[in-house]
């Protein structure tokens, strides 16, 4: 089956391509079409509004992932506005950003969430969401992965997300557990 990923974003590309790909699922890219602005207030809004356009303007079915990083010592921020934490425009500023708020902390719990829907052209919605829970590195390690990675360290991991590869960040990590309960409605004969 034939599914557009609706994100700008090139390190939820290959992790989505990993997950899908060679499961039957044909994994196309925008092809420069733009995404909305997102307005909403949670996760699920957010991703919701990325999948339809997405599928509206194409045609085909669309997958959008909305997630975040919710760090306990700021009360959950920065969460649904982890893309503009601080008003940062690189994952590395956003980064220094997050661990200059965390200096001294001794609370460092966070959680990584991911929403993600599947849009259809009809208007169908469906909806997954996945979660990891962990910790926060006081400096940056690893090399893999995008965004927050190098500073988390799922439970259970002694290493940081950015240090495992695809397929250990699927197997531990928020979006992999989202797209997981996708496949599981989708495989075939389910
Ligand atoms: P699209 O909206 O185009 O998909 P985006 O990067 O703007 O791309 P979001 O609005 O969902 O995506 O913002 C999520 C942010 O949360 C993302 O930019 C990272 O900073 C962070 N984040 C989400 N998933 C992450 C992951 O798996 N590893 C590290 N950081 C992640």
């Amino acid at each position: 089956r034939r599914v557009v990923v609706a994100t700008s974003n090139a390190g939820k590309v290959r992790e989505i391509e990993e997950a899908l790909g060679g499961l039957g699922w044909e994994v196309q890219g925008l092809g420069g079409l733009p995404l909305p602005e997102e307005t909403g207030s949670t996760y699920a809004e957010n991703a919701a509004l990325k999948a339809c356009a997405a599928a509206m303007m194409t045609g085909l079915p669309a997958l959008a992932d909305d997630s975040g990083l919710e760090v306990a010592a700021l009360g959950g921020e920065p969460g649904v506005y982890s893309a503009r934490f601080g008003g940062r425009d690189s994952d590395l500023e956003r980064n220094l950003h997050l661990l200059e708020k965390l200096r001294g902390a001794r609370d460092r719990r966070a959680k990584f969430v991911s929403v993600v829907v599947l849009a259809y052209p009809d208007g169908d919605l469906e909806e997954y969401r996945g979660e990891v829970a962990g910790t926060l590195l006081e400096g940056p390690r690893g090399q893999g992965g995008f965004g927050y990675d190098p500073l988390f360290v799922p439970d259970g991991e002694r290493r940081s997300m950015a240090e495992l590869n695809l397929a250990e960040k699927r197997a531990l990590g928020h979006r992999g557990q989202a797209l997981a309960a996708l496949l599981a409605v989708h495989r075939p004969g389910a």
